[in-house]
């Protein structure tokens, strides 16, 4: 059984509270972590913490900082297989996804050290008069909330710009798989970040989570999570005037025209809907198929789809892994009874999967769905697990406004060989990202977040160095 407890001040520290939560691994339904119940005692003990650390991590100099973060980042690169294989325990995905995603993880750390010693500020002559500069601040203490789909990857996504801006952060990663940021503690010590820079506090979103939020002296939150949780953080934050960037669910469309490259369509299509068990807020998970390619388009993918393994996560050949929890599981396959209700056509999957040696882990098969209506729950509410579905369109006005309409605007992806069509449809959709021609290609400098209720700010490059910063204009006459 593995321990997981706060991390404070630079030392490992068991809930004050005395209270433990159970860690699963999904592909085997079995209890392997004790995870710190953490309450708003072990967040106030994290604050102090972070406001002692506070004034020198600020004033150090930015290129100190960079190689304190670098040192982090090869840290993790170090480490790569071991936090690979932890992830996968606790998350239930293959271990290829997680060794990539640890690669990310490092990345993370690299491309926002660099941020440290590049980020600059404006000024502004204003005629003859005065020179205005901003002086661009830290912001404090931040608070850094991440979700479990992939785990490690988001958390270090919002901690490395918050220290790099020279915040004090207090980060909570999610309950459901906190044991790669537990590990990364350890590398974040061995690097020489000094102790109550980065305190990671575990526990329940609805006690210890909600701490965080509601800490006055936690200065801006950034949560990546469920749109219901983003919008009761918002609601707790925002009458205290707190900074806040919440990247929240999707319900993505993956449009294919007539003119796309079918091959490559299907091939990276076959990832957009099922990559991660299709737990990732950028999964194209309505795909709209011009009528004049539907049938080519769903029999190359059916093909595809229907070889993917499921079940062990260690097993390279695993395309498939577990649902993260169970009570995920409950809710993916609930959508599957729902879709059937309202009138789909399951053309694969539908079903749960009892893989030989993982009967009591949570394996769901990828499924497709067709012959529902554009504003059918299935097609407008997040499902958030390896659940597609196709629908016909015969126009660009028609699938603009079927992928324009559900609440959310995160990802959309086109294919087509049109480039003014591609030009139209970028300008049109209701999206933070239009990927075309393909999918999840990502360049760590662009704003990265959605509109609609998919969120609020953006994150990436300068957009996370400004998020974690406060400006400051200075006004000097000549
Ligand atoms: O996430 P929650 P859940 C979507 C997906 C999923 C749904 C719900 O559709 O089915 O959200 O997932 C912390 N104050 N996404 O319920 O609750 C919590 O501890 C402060 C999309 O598992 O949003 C965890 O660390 N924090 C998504 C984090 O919030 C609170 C990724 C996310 O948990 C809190 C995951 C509170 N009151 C799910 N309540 C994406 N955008 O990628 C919870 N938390």
């Amino acid at each position: 059984m593995i321990t997981i407890n706060h991390f404070i001040n630079g030392k490992y520290v068991a809930p004050g509270g005395g209270e433990y939560l159970d860690g699963f691994n999904p592909a085997t339904g079995e209890v392997f972590t004790k995870i710190a119940n953490g309450t708003a005692h072990d967040v106030q003990m994290a604050v102090d913490a972070a406001k002692s650390a506070l004034p020198a991590w600020k004033a150090m100099p930015a290129e100190d900082r960079f190689r304190i973060l670098n040192a982090i980042a090869e840290g993790i690169e170090t480490h790569i297989d071991e936090l690979a294989l932890a992830e996968s325990r606790d998350q239930g995905k293959p271990l290829w996804l997680s060794k990539s995603e640890m690669q990310r993880a490092s990345q993370n750390f690299r491309f926002f050290a660099t941020a440290a010693v590049q980020f600059a500020s404006e000024s502004h002559q204003t005629d003859t008069r005065a020179i205005n500069y901003t002086l661009r601040q830290p912001v404090g203490i931040v608070g850094c909330i991440s979700p479990w789909n992939l785990p490690l990857y988001l958390f270090t996504w919002k901690i490395a710009p918050a220290l790099a801006a020279g915040n004090c952060v207090v980060a909570k990663p999610s309950e459901f798989t906190p044991l790669t940021a537990h590990l990364l503690c350890e590398i974040a010590n061995k690097a020489g970040l000094p102790p109550g820079v980065l305190n990671v506090v575990h526990g329940l979103g609805s006690t210890c989570g909600q701490a965080i939020v509601e800490h006055p002296e936690i200065k801006a939150i950034s949560f990546t999570g469920g749109t219901a949780t983003g919008k009761h953080i918002a609601s707790v934050a925002a009458p205290m005037f707190k900074k806040l960037s919440l990247e929240l669910g999707g319900k993505n469309p993956n449009i294919i025209f007539d003119d796309a490259d079918l091959t490559e369509a299907v091939k990276t299509s076959v990832r957009s809907s099922f990559l991660n068990q299709g737990e990732i807020c950028l999964c194209g998970s309505r795909v709209f198929v011009h009528t004049g390619v539907y049938d080519a388009f769903k029999s190359a993918l059916l093909q595809e789809v229907v070889k993917m393994q499921v079940g062990d996560p260690f097993d390279d050949k695993t395309r498939v892994g577990a649902i993260v929890s169970k009570p995920h599981f409950e809710k993916v396959l609930s959508y599957i009874d729902l879709a059937r209700q309202e009138g789909g056509t399951i053309l694969c999957g539908g079903q749960e999967v009892k893989p030989a040696g993982f009967e009591n882990g949570w394996f769901i098969a990828p499924t497709i769905i067709e012959g529902l209506s554009a504003a059918c729950r299935t097609n407008t509410e997040e499902i958030f697990g390896p659940v597609i579905t196709l629908i016909p369109f015969e126009t660009e006005e028609e699938v603009l406004e079927m992928a324009n309409g559900t609440a959310y605007g995160l990802a959309a992806t086109l294919w087509t060989s049109d480039l003014k069509r591609a030009h139209r449809m970028a300008e049109a959709l209701q999206s933070g990202i239009v990927w075309v021609n393909c999918w999840l290609l990502r360049d760590l400098r662009t704003p990265f977040g959605g509109v609609k209720q998919s969120g609020v700010g953006r994150e990436g490059g300068w957009e996370a160095m400004r998020f974690f910063t406060e400006p400051k204009n200075v006004c000097i006459a000549y």
